[in-house]
């Protein structure tokens, strides 16, 4: 697969195959995936997790593929930044990848990521059915999302350290995922030491970038995980579970003080989501093109 260095896939394929650690931002929302451009991140990662907490609903599959391909496509609309889009499991069985690839595609999504887990899956922090899918099966998708998409990154995430599979089943797994012609791997994992993703860059001799998750494992550096020789580092939701504590603090002190003179300081600007929404930019176009339009009048008296 050739890809365009100025597509957005192209930019994100680059950015995984480049010596210095990505870091992509979670967000659920065009406003958050701003937030997160403007702050320096390199790819924006349409989080699963951000989106159902969002809408209100647990993160195992609730809710439905054009819902979330909406979330990604409005955060492509949104920044110049590549957005890698989780997929969970991949919304079904082969012909469901088959027709999610191209819809993301289509709304000029830069990457997917599938998980070989199975249909509903379950949030990988969540006690319950971690089972994977079986090997043949995820294999298969991996291929047909390959063999559908035209310029799209394709990564296999991997989750037999969360499934209690083990190393080995982590490593047979990767090879399989890699000669059905993945793009990168994710290795996930909910240990709070990186002992296990580090054991696994290691023991993969493989030639795909491999991307890490650092939520519990949450002491591990960007410089530590480029030295190991990661590609890229997804902080999955820690911008949302940041709004939700201040939120929380805002409305509970609203709450308290019977008056809001106390949070101002606290908060956002109106300027600042002036400026998020774009706002000065709306006010000079519509000056730009009032001012042309009388022109193009004025020219025809
Ligand atoms: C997500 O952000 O939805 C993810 C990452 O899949 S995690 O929640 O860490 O599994
Ligand atoms: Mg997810």
């Amino acid at each position: 697969m050739t890809h365009t260095t100025d597509s957005a896939a192209g930019r994100l394929l680059a950015a995984l195959r480049a010596p210095r650690l990505a870091r992509a931002m979670g967000a659920h929302n065009p406003l958050s995936a701003r937030l997160a451009e403007e702050t320096g991140f390199d790819v924006i990662w349409s989080s699963g997790l951000e989106i159902s907490a969002a809408a209100g609903v647990p993160d195992a599959n609730i809710l439905a593929m054009p819902e979330c391909l909406d979330t990604a496509a409005s955060l492509t609309a949104a920044v110049d930044v590549p957005v890698l889009a989780d997929c969970d499991s991949g919304f079904g069985n082969v012909n469901n990848v088959i027709h999610m690839v191209r819809s993301y595609e289509a709304r000029g999504v830069a990457g997917v990521c599938i998980e070989d887990k199975q249909f509903p899956k379950l949030n990988s922090f969540v006690e319950g059915n971690q089972d994977l899918a079986p090997l043949d099966d995820f294999a298969g998708k991996i291929r047909a999302a390959v063999d559908v998409r035209r310029e799209l990154v394709v990564v296999a995430r991997l989750e037999a350290l969360i499934s209690g599979l083990g190393m080995d089943e982590a490593l047979r797994r990767a090879e399989v995922y890699e000669r059905a012609g993945a793009d990168a791997l994710l290795i996930h994992s909910k240990r709070d030491d990186p002992d296990e993703v580090f054991a696994f860059r290691e023991a993969y001799d493989g030639d795909l970038p491999v991307i890490v998750v650092p939520t519990t494992y949450n002491s591990v550096t960007a410089d530590e995980l480029q030295s190991r020789g990661f590609a890229m580092a997804i902080y999955a939701n820690q911008a949302l579970r940041s709004s939700v504590r201040a939120m929380r603090h805002t409305l509970t002190r609203i709450m308290q003080d019977g008056t809001t003179h106390h949070v101002e300081d606290e908060l956002a600007p109106l300027k600042e989501l002036f400026d998020l929404q774009r706002m000065p930019q709306m006010l000079d176009q519509q000056s730009r093109y009032e001012a042309l339009g009388r022109e193009l009048a004025e020219a025809a008296r």
